[in-house]
């Protein structure tokens, strides 16, 4: 049996200020270091060691691993970022707060956005700031690669090439591995890894700086898997996660 931890980053400003996010590169809050540290103590008094690390290429995922390494004692521990990995692309929404937007387009609306699986928001311009392609990090992926809006389906299509290519075989090598990365990256590994379908998966959120461990048979079929942190806290910040698209 292998085992695999996966990590929502800890709180970011934007989640702070209910802001879709996205590929913007917001930093964590104090809270969210702080959840990053508390992470990485409860998986040393687990036992957990990691021999390799995947990150996004987005400083919040930056820092909470570097943050829960830290907290382990083990910042030596090779890691490993990809664009692959980042946070869907939130288009056009990016920067607009949540609560905001529902307020103005409807609950119903922003929970399509949000959670269909197939439906992108609009797509930012290509002339747009915004656009990934004025960002030096990603010079070297081609233009038409780079997404200016995606949806969870085009998010499953970037990051299952990256897990069956990087972080798979790392595992079936032995190697005990550690993910940290976003809400809804996080959400399109876990679609492909429960093989969940495309209704099942809008009702999963991921709450912000908690481990989550995956047991997988030979395979890498799941098994089980279970969060490490207080139950009664984790289903509230799910809940939580869930209700940031309403207008109140
Ligand atoms: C959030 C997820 O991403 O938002 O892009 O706004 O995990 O990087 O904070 P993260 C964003 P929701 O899809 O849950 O609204």
């Amino acid at each position: 049996m292998y085992k695999l931890v996966l990590m929502r980053h800890g709180e970011s400003q934007w989640n702070l200020e209910n802001r879709f996010t996205g590929w913007t590169d917001v930093d964590l809050t104090e809270k969210g270091r702080e959840q990053a540290w508390q992470a990485g103590k409860l998986l040393q008094k687990e036992g957990y060691t990691f021999d390799v690390a995947f990150a996004s290429v987005l400083k919040r995922a930056i820092r909470t691993l570097w943050i829960a390494l830290d907290a382990m004692d083990a910042m030596h521990t090779p890691t490993r970022l990809s664009w692959r990995l980042n946070e869907r692309h939130y288009g056009a929404l990016q920067g607009l707060n949540k609560a905001e937007t529902a307020a103005k387009y409807g609950d119903e609306q922003v929970l399509i956005w949000r959670r269909a699986y197939a439906i992108a928001p609009n797509a930012l311009d290509l002339d747009d700031p915004r656009h990934p392609c004025f960002d030096g990090r990603y010079s070297d992926i081609p233009v038409e690669e780079l997404p200016a809006t995606e949806c969870l389906q085009d998010t499953v299509a970037r990051v299952v090439p990256y897990w069956a290519e990087h972080i798979a075989p790392a595992i079936l090598e032995g190697r005990k591995v550690l993910v940290a990365a976003h809400g809804n990256s996080l959400r399109a590994l876990i679609k492909h890894l429960d093989d969940m379908s495309d209704d099942d998966i809008v009702g999963v959120n991921i709450p912000t700086g908690q481990p989550l461990v995956y047991e997988l048979d030979e395979d890498l079929k799941p098994i089980r898997h279970y969060y490490l942190g207080d139950a009664a806290e984790i289903e509230a910040a799910m809940a939580a996660v869930a209700a940031q698209g309403k207008a109140k």
